[in-house]
């Protein structure tokens, strides 16, 4: 008979009788069932910044095929890199003020592996390729021409990413060049996506054109781990959108990470990242940045800076687009 066969039989109630080392065993088989007991609460759930719903549906799809979260983040953001509809990611974002578009992303997987590209040009799918030099490099991210050298070296194919939509509006922008970042743009942004699989593993996303008619070379938060995004699979995952330089200056996804491992619960640790933003930045209201968060037991939370800001929840609960509430109101 097993060892864990003939704990179940013998009778505990007798615990007078069993000796120091079987109670101990007793205890092991006690933990091991109450991990079990809560791997079996952790359910696959994905949200991402904004109403992407086709985006999460995507995401969605891949993990109750059993897919990993990494897989779907990947698939899930994908949706929104290839929509020309779509002028905040991938083809179709708008340019920087060369008129030239360049595309941030980065991708964080269970085991803390990651890979970023960032200011990268003419590829379609920035995202797949952050995977590659997270799977395929001794790097963690690659800049510019690198990038985009790499990408082409794995198979990418060359693609133009501005559309005659997004080029007629940079002419026009062109005939006063006046940058401000305008809150909200179409209500929808850069898609961070973070996802909990059947194992309970979690995984994110995150990519973006960057911020319209931006200087030439620059980059946000978007690519850089610990700012745009950030998972431990310990604990759980977080990722921004907004105004990057703001979060970059407070680490925020890292942040909100770290205030859930101190107990926060996914919705306290987004105020608190917006709310550190907010010190640094007193009485300031021209711009938005919007968090959201996962806990490793799949609750969900997220705070933003202007009303306006919602994210897209999917799991066997549903979808919903769940609004946010935010630091200034109204
Ligand atoms: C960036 N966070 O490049 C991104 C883009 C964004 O509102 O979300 N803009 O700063």
């Amino acid at each position: 008979m097993k060892r864990r066969n003939f704990l179940k039989k013998s009778s505990l109630s007798t615990a007078g009788i069993i000796s120091a080392p079987v109670l101990a065993s007793c205890k092991t088989e006690t933990s091991t069932n109450t991990a079990n007991a809560m791997a079996a609460v952790i359910k696959p759930i994905v949200i991402c910044t904004w109403n992407f719903q086709n985006a999460s549906a995507k995401a969605w799809e891949v993990l109750s095929a059993n897919g990993s979260a990494l897989d779907a983040v990947e698939e899930g953001v994908k949706v929104e890199e290839a929509d020309t509809n779509n002028q905040t990611v991938g083809v179709g974002g708008r340019p920087d003020r060369e008129g030239r578009v360049t595309l941030d992303a980065c991708i964080m997987d269970k085991d803390a592996n990651c890979g970023s590209v960032m200011c990268m040009e003419n590829i379609a799918h920035p995202i797949s390729v952050a995977r590659k030099v997270m799977e395929e490099t001794p790097h963690v991210i690659l800049a510019g021409k690198g990038a985009e050298l790499f990408a082409y070296q794995q198979g990418f194919e060359k693609t133009n990413l501005l559309t005659e939509q997004s080029r007629k509006e940079w002419e026009e922008w062109k005939k006063e060049s006046k940058y401000e970042t305008i809150i909200n743009i179409e209500n929808h942004d850069t898609i961070g996506m973070l996802a909990i699989d059947a194992n309970g593993d979690i995984a994110g996303a995150c990519t973006t054109s960057g911020m319209g008619y931006k200087m030439a070379g620059r980059v946000g938060d978007s690519p850089i781990i610990g700012a745009g995004l950030y998972v431990d699979n310990e604990v759980g995952g977080a990722t921004a959108t907004g105004v990057g330089e703001e979060v970059v200056r407070t680490v925020g996804s890292f942040l909100i990470v770290e205030l859930m491992r101190q107990g926060k619960s996914p919705q306290d640790a987004c105020e608190e990242g917006v709310k550190r933003i907010m010190k640094k930045n007193e009485g300031r209201k021209d711009f938005q940045i919007g968090f959201i968060a996962v806990n490793k037991n799949g609750e969900t939370g997220g705070y933003c800076v202007h009303p306006g800001f919602t994210y897209r929840e999917f799991s066997e609960n549903g979808h919903e687009n769940k609004s946010v509430e935010s630091f200034y109101n109204g």
